[in-house]
C-alpha cells in the first residue's frame, strides 16, 4: 500500500520535473538581434553580427538600421522555410531547424553582404558545402570577407 503511494508521488513529481523544464526552454528561447547596414565595422554592406550560433527554438530579428537593405535566405536546413523580408522593414525569423542558414541582401549579394545563422549543429554542412561555389561566384567584392564567415560553421 505505502509502496504504492510512494510510486504515486514519484510519478507526479517527474511529471512535474518534465512540464517545469519544457516551460523553461521556451522561456530561455533567445531573439537575437542582426543590424543591417551600408557600413559597418568590417566595411560597406554588412549584417552585424555576421555570424550567429543559435538553438532550436530562438528567433533571430533583422533591423533596418540604414536604410536600403532586406534579407533572404539562399540556403537553409531542410526542414526549414525559406525566407525573405522586404526593404526597409524589421523582419524575425523563426529558427525551427537544426543546421546552417546562409543568408544575403539581394541588392549588395554582389558586394559581399551576406551573413550566418547556424542552429544547433551544422547538420547540413554539405548541402552547404556544395552550394556555396557557384553562389560565391555571384560576389564581387571581398568574397574573402564571406569566406571568413563561412569558416566559423563547424
Ligand atoms: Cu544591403
Amino acid at each position: 500500500m505505502n509502496q504504492n503511494r510512494n510510486h504515486l508521488m514519484l510519478t507526479r513529481s517527474l511529471l512535474f520535473a518534465a512540464m517545469t523544464s519544457i516551460a523553461c526552454s521556451s522561456a530561455f528561447a533567445k531573439d537575437w538581434q542582426v543590424q543591417m547596414l551600408s557600413y559597418g565595422e568590417k566595411g560597406p554592406m554588412v549584417f552585424e553580427p555576421d555570424f550567429i550560433q543559435a538553438q532550436v527554438g530562438d528567433t533571430v530579428t533583422f533591423l533596418p538600421t540604414q536604410p536600403g537593405h532586406h534579407v533572404a535566405s539562399a540556403l537553409t536546413p531542410d526542414q526549414q522555410k525559406a525566407w525573405s523580408s522586404k526593404l526597409n522593414e524589421t523582419y524575425t525569423v523563426e529558427l525551427t531547424e537544426e543546421g546552417v542558414n546562409l543568408y544575403y541582401c539581394p541588392p549588395h549579394l554582389m558586394m559581399g553582404m551576406v551573413g550566418v545563422i547556424q542552429v544547433g549543429e551544422s547538420v547540413n554542412k554539405e548541402s552547404l558545402d556544395q552550394f556555396y561555389p557557384s553562389f560565391r561566384n555571384k560576389i564581387a567584392l571581398n568574397p574573402e570577407r564571406v569566406d571568413a564567415i563561412l569558416e566559423q560553421v563547424k
